[in-house]
């Protein structure tokens, strides 16, 4: 049976510090992102992108969250939008934007899966938790903070309410290699399963993976999967504003999406904070295409047959 798919651009650059992941939709169509997975077999539809119905200038210079206004008009309209694809269609993907867009998502698709009763789960593919509250941000950029709201975390008084909190123990981050004192001691009370860059190295990705998966797979669980550039190595993946080093290797980022596929479990997509601008010949935006083909299917062999 042929499986669904919209995608939805999230222009949105008001959480990050520097410009340019406005550009980030338009760079991934460019690349050809929904040819390519209506050539893996899925009926794929562009919704174009998304914008607030009212949004706010950008700047509140005498404020210490910069861009507050518009990233909370940005989060009521993807919450609206996410919810209402993640009803009508198998995987809605999400084409950032900076990863305050996953605020908006995020928080959408959780209250499709509780209107069916089922429990959200998150795999959080980053250098960062972005678990901060704006309370706690140290930088006042508020792509620090998406994980913080779905989860339902205080401090949010000035965003929409989320209306399906997703669970913090239903969350499993990984890649993770750069984390502010308020995000660790979170990580540590919240009891997030976090596997860090120096427990991809000693662990490799496939067992850490396959153990969040069965335990989603257990739960009748649906699978949202936020994928931030800045999970890759730079070396790799040079178009993030937030570059760390020690990130995922190309095959370890192409394993994790074979895995993803292989499991069917995958109910939802972001890519996150590909900011064209630092590019250099598109080298970041096609391989984040080519990590989206992987879950959506392409393999190199076939795993039953071992032919092409
Ligand atoms: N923790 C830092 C902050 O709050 C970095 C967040 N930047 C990201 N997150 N790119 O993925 O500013
Ligand atoms: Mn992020
Ligand atoms: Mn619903
Ligand atoms: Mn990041």
């Amino acid at each position: 049976m042929t499986r669904s798919c919209r995608i939805l651009g999230a222009p949105i650059q008001e959480g990050a510090s520097q410009p340019g992941c406005v550009m980030g939709p338009a760079a991934f169509r460019t690349a050809g992102l929904p040819e390519t997975l209506a050539e893996l077999g899925w009926d794929v539809t562009d919704l174009g992108d998304a914008r607030p119905r009212d949004l706010p200038p950008a700047g509140e210079p005498d404020d210490r969250l910069r861009n507050l206004a518009p990233v909370a008009a940005w989060t009521e309209a993807l919450a609206a939008s996410a919810h209402e694809m993640a009803r009508d269609c198998d995987l809605p993907i999400f084409l950032g934007g900076d990863h305050s867009m996953s605020a908006g998502t995020v928080s959408g698709v959780a209250r499709h899966a509780a209107d069916l009763g089922r429990r959200q789960f998150v795999l959080w593919l980053d250098a960062h938790p972005d678990l901060h509250s704006p309370g706690t941000t140290v930088s006042g950029n508020l792509h620090g903070v998406p994980v913080a709201y779905f989860t339902g975390r205080p401090g949010f008084e000035r965003f929409p309410p989320c209306l399906a909190p997703v669970d913090p123990r239903d969350l499993c981050m990984m890649g993770i290699r750069s984390v502010d004192m308020a995000e660790r001691r979170l990580i540590a009370d919240a009891g997030i399963v976090t596997h860090d860059m120096r427990a991809l190295d000693e662990n490799g990705v496939a067992r850490p993976l396959a153990a969040f998966l069965e335990r989603v797979a257990q739960a009748n669980g649906r699978l949202h999967v936020s994928l931030d550039v800045d999970f890759l190595d730079p070396a790799i993946a040079p178009a993030v504003g937030t570059t760390v080093p020690g990130g995922a290797t190309f095959r370890e980022a192409h394993l994790i999406m074979e895995m993803l596929h292989d499991s069917g479990l995958v109910t939802s997509l972001d890519l996150a904070e590909l900011n064209p601008f630092l590019d250099e010949r598109a080298r970041t935006v096609r391989l984040m295409t080519d990590l989206a083909a992987s879950l959506f299917g392409r393999r190199v062999l076939d795993r039953a047959t071992g032919t092409l």
